[in-house]
């Protein structure tokens, strides 16, 4: 039977895009591209978002599966067809590749795209409501598949180190109505038990205010 293709939604100048395209191209990885033009908004639409919950390029299906988010993309392509390497072999090395990667993927980048621009070009009011808000949703959705007690099965990983300073900011800062979110809520409130995330929490640090303190 022969191989399923790979298929690549993307748009010519979508920068997420683009660093697939070239480690598509590093790895010799023949695709079909299918293009999503972010000028007209052909993200957007409810089919794109059940592939992509953030409604955003790039998404590649490969083996079966529908994938988001290119540099865990380029991680599965870089275990999957380990030759010709992304990540240098010395652990440090690696743990400096990945920080150059993300003083673009998440220093620069979610700055100036698209959707970004015109929401700041529409108003200021409400942009962090509306980020916090689209990213949590997408999270739920992200996370009706992937949670078990904590975001991932029942083992806490680093995406639970992630969630909770979120969610609380989206409480406190954002007034989010989290309880929209129901597997980001049950999974925050596990979290909270437990005896390393009290220790860590905000409200609990030796410079938190004591007007914000708890016990
Ligand atoms: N961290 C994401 C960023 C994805 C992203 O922001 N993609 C842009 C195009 S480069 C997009 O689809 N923007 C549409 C929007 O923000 O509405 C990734 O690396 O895949």
């Amino acid at each position: 039977m022969a191989a399923e293709k790979i298929i690549l939604y993307g748009f010519y100048k979508s920068s997420s895009s683009w660093r697939l395209r070239i480690a598509l191209a590093l790895k010799g990885l023949e695709h079909k591209k299918v293009s999503l033009s972010l000028v007209k908004g052909e993200h957007l639409t409810d089919e794109f978002k059940a592939l992509n919950p953030m409604r955003q390029l790039p998404t590649l299906f490969i083996d079966g599966m529908h994938l988001s988010q290119s540099i865990p993309i380029m991680e599965y392509l870089e275990e999957r067809n380990p030759s010709p390497p992304l990540l240098p072999r010395d652990k440090v090395a690696r743990a400096k590749v990945r920080a150059l990667s993300e003083v673009v993927n998440s220093g620069i980048q979610p700055y100036q795209t698209v959707g970004v621009i015109k929401k700041v070009q529409e108003t200021h009011k409400d942009w962090g409501h509306f980020y916090v808000s689209r990213g949590l949703e997408a999270l739920n959705s992200l996370m009706q598949e992937t949670a078990g007690r904590y975001s991932y099965g029942d083992q806490v990983t680093m995406a639970d180190a992630c969630l909770v300073p979120q969610v609380f900011s989206a409480l406190t800062r954002f007034s989010v109505d989290v309880t929209q979110y129901p597997v980001v809520s049950r999974v925050y409130e596990e979290l909270n038990k437990l005896p390393e995330f009290k220790v860590a929490d905000a409200r609990r640090q030796p410079d938190t205010p004591d007007a914000e303190r708890i016990d």
